[in-house]
């Protein structure tokens, strides 16, 4: 066993997931059609891709998950069980608002976060919400071009109230996009936009809508803010970045400076989300491209009114970038300008394991956003292997985790981070974002399941459930 530090006694330890990729019961109770209901699975290297509507002879991952809609109440009996005292999961918006653009949303889909929430709370576990996770209404996408369209602010506010509103007694602990940093720096159309539900080819001035885009959810961002402020003053609403951070190649001056022009292009957001600003390089940036911006006056005090309380972010690697010889534009782009990290070793998908990263991204955001920070994502996705008696050896899962967490504690502890809690991703095997599959997985509870959707579905404990039990139980003394 390997010692780590004492977390104070109001540590949130916890586990994280997403409705679209665990709850299933994609289309009952009057839930609408959602971009990850029309996103295929990724097989044998071919990337997911979206279809117009749900098509014959396609598979769609999402549509089952692992069941939990209608399994929660056995989840949350393991989750407390493990020690829990949060459970950060996202509320699926076309279960209230099936098409996105109605005013008066679905009871059925508002019931069942009731019901999810108190039972929750039922077991000691606080809800931790994020209200869109990669999965904003396909009507949104066909009507109005997901966020290339200022309309959306309004709606995306619109489902913000309401389950404030709603659940104000039940949630504390708020975000509003997730992985919001996860377009605009990219060097082709990104794949991965079922945030903005953007549809871009080659052909658009695809560059320029992913900015815009984003500029449209920061603004909505920011009046949900200001929103639920006014519904609860005790609420505490976060951003949610995704951090890897990036390091120069070699100390070779060029190298450095790509490096730092990368985290400007992935973690702007962040500076707008936690100072209320754009910085100073990006304007210039639009002008040397020529982008025709839609950013108004109004917007900047939006913005600037609109600041989260917290940072939430999810950490599972760092990067590293060098630098083009003669080019002094540094115009940093994913994933062409990534080389490989000769230091550390990397997951069977190619994930680069760098827990010390993670106390350096702890300490960059501490000194640059003065904001408690929540680590709202971190963990380890692999094949794992069920033995006859059902058992799963996970030492790698567990090996990973207790670099990681001794990282974090160190941050805390050592460098004076202000770290409101830790909820491992995935906490319960489930569907992954990226690539649609099963197999991959990050639990400490394995679903009996597979990257079809057959199998009993049933829960069972990994060795790392009684690892990440002991953590906790010691309050991350005992690693
Ligand atoms: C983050 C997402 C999650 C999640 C996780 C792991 O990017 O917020 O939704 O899935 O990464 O990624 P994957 O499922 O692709 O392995």
């Amino acid at each position: 066993m390997t010692k780590g530090y004492k977390m104070p006694k109001d540590f949130l330890w916890g586990g994280a997931v997403a409705a679209h990729q665990l709850e299933g019961a994609w289309d009952v109770d009057g839930k609408g059609v959602s971009i990850a209901d029309v996103m295929t699975a990724g097989r044998n290297g071919v990337p997911r891709k979206v279809t117009d509507g749900v098509k014959d002879g396609e598979i769609y991952p999402n549509h089952w998950g692992n069941d939990f809609y209608h399994r929660y109440s056995e989840d949350d009996r393991l989750f407390e069980e493990m020690g829990f005292k949060c459970f950060r999961t996202s509320i699926a918006w076309t279960r209230i608002f099936p098409n996105g653009d109605e005013s008066e949303p679905n009871e059925a889909g508002l019931k069942f976060y009731d019901d999810l929430f108190d039972d929750l709370l039922s077991h000691g576990i606080q809800p931790v919400v994020t209200l869109s996770h990669f999965e904003i209404p396909y009507h949104l996408v066909k009507a109005y071009g997901g966020f290339s369209n200022r309309k959306m602010i309004d709606f995306f506010v619109h489902f913000a109230k309401t389950v404030f509103k709603r659940y104000q007694d039940k949630v504390k602990y708020w975000m509003t996009f997730n992985e919001i940093n996860n377009q605009t720096a990219w060097s082709d159309p990104h794949p991965l936009l079922q945030n903005s539900g953007l549809q871009l080819s080659k052909d658009d001035n695809w560059e320029q809508a992913m900015y815009q885009a984003a500029h449209y959810e920061l603004v909505a961002s920011a009046l949900a803010v200001q929103a639920g402020h006014a519904i609860n003053p005790d609420f505490q609403i976060g951003c949610m970045v995704a951090m890897c951070p990036i390091y120069p190649l070699t100390a070779k001056p060029a190298d450095v400076m790509m490096a730092e022009r990368a985290m400007q292009k992935r973690y702007w957001f962040g500076d707008v989300h936690c100072l209320g600003e754009y910085p100073k390089w990006l304007p210039k940036y639009f002008e040397r491209k020529g982008f025709d911006m839609d950013i108004t006056a109004a917007d900047l005090a939006t913005l600037k009114a609109g600041t989260v309380d917290y940072v939430g972010f999810s950490y599972y690697m760092s990067f590293v970038t060098k630098g083009r010889d003669g080019d002094s534009d540094y115009d940093f782009k994913e994933p062409d300008d990534f080389v490989e990290n000769p230091y550390v070793e990397k997951s069977d998908w190619g994930w680069q394991i760098d827990p010390t990263g993670l106390r350096y991204a702890m300490n960059w955001m501490q000194d640059r956003w003065h904001l408690p920070q929540f680590i709202v994502e971190n963990g380890f996705g692999a094949y794992d292997k069920k033995e006859a008696d059902g058992s799963v050896h996970d030492d790698y899962r567990i090996s990973y985790f207790r670099d990681h967490i001794l990282a974090m504690e160190q941050a805390v502890v050592l460098d004076g981070v202000d770290l409101i809690g830790y909820t491992p991703w995935g906490c319960i095997d489930l569907v992954s974002a990226s690539t649609g599959e099963m197999a991959k997985r990050y639990g400490f509870i394995y679903v009996d399941a597979d990257d079809n959707g057959q199998g009993s579905f049933d829960r069972s404990k990994k060795d790392s459930f009684n690892w990440f039990q002991q953590v906790i139980a010691s309050d991350g003394e005992d690693l």
